[in-house]
């Protein structure tokens, strides 16, 4: 009887002193959050747009399909008529004349207009994406084959970002859908806040995107591309590699989870130790002695 209590409280220990460490500095993954940018099965539209830049993408698409409905039932009614009109039947002796000065200064002139007024609310917007307002935090994303690894470089974090496989995604509060999405580390930003977004590649040319965001910026190995965002939403959304990058570009999914201010601060305390990209000093210290 001795012997078993001496059996039982000897594991109950170690089985103590092993989880103690992942109850300490267990991370939050803000599974609560509602998911928001998700691709939807048989979806055709764009995902809900969190962001201002996204907003303006969008604006700028029903803008465009506006311009192009229009000028496709012009031409429509223009071939309609040349069909209808002036048919072998209808017309039999066609006009031969071969210059008309009005027309073609009125079909070069329409659609030079037309570009110039998409040209003056797209580029506008293209100059918004590429200059970063003043930001309260910067994260740095390096595109790996095939992975993506972060770093908060202000609060000395970095930590890497792999694609959850099916077993693994209930562990870590995903549904069965979100498999390709998914991500063990996703990274978390704090909402109202403009997030300077530095994007490279450590290997080949990838792409950092978040389509809820009107995010997507190429991942360039030697050169620091960078884009900002300010997320209206807390909530969780998914992005991909968007640049073809090798045999398992389809497997390197991107998450941000969007949290409030205050939920974002407990997170950076704890991430700070868990993934801390300072040199251990205590390490260090150990290793004069
Ligand atoms: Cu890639």
């Amino acid at each position: 009887m001795h012997f078993f209590y001496r059996v039982f409280f000897k594991h109950l220990l170690s089985i103590f002193l092993f989880f103690t460490p992942l109850v300490a500095f267990s991370l939050d993954n803000f599974n609560d959050l509602e998911v928001i940018g998700k691709p939807e099965h048989g979806g055709i539209n764009f995902q809900p747009a969190v962001t201002e830049l996204a907003r303006d993408i969008l604006w700028l698409d029903n803008f465009l399909l506006i311009i192009i409905t229009l000028i496709s039932l012009f031409i429509i009614v223009l071939l309609a008529i040349v069909i209808l009109k002036f048919n072998k039947k209808t017309n039999p002796e066609p006009s031969n004349f071969t210059h008309h000065s009005t027309l073609e200064i009125t079909w070069t002139l329409v659609p030079t207009a037309i570009l110039v007024v998409i040209g003056a609310f797209s580029l506008p917007m293209l100059f918004k994406q590429l200059n970063i307002p003043e930001y309260d935090l910067t994260i740095k994303a390096t595109g790996n084959q095939w992975y993506w690894s972060y770093e908060y470089p202000d609060q000395e974090i970095s930590f890497d970002s792999f694609m959850l496989t099916k077993e693994e995604l209930s562990q870590h509060g995903y549904s069965d859908d979100e498999y390709l999405l998914a991500t063990d580390n996703p990274v978390i930003v704090p909402v109202d806040s403009v997030v300077r977004m530095q994007v490279t590649g450590a290997d080949v040319l990838h792409a950092w995107k978040i389509p809820a965001f009107g995010v997507h910026m190429d991942a360039v190995p030697g050169r620091l591309n960078e884009t900002w965002y300010k997320v209206d939403k807390e909530g969780i959304y998914f992005g991909q590699c968007s640049e073809l990058c090798g045999l398992n570009h389809a497997y390197m999914p991107i998450v941000v989870k969007a949290v409030s201010k205050e939920k974002y601060q407990k997170w950076i305390e704890k991430a700070a130790i868990e993934f801390s990209s300072a040199p251990d000093i205590k390490r260090i210290n150990l290793a004069k002695k």
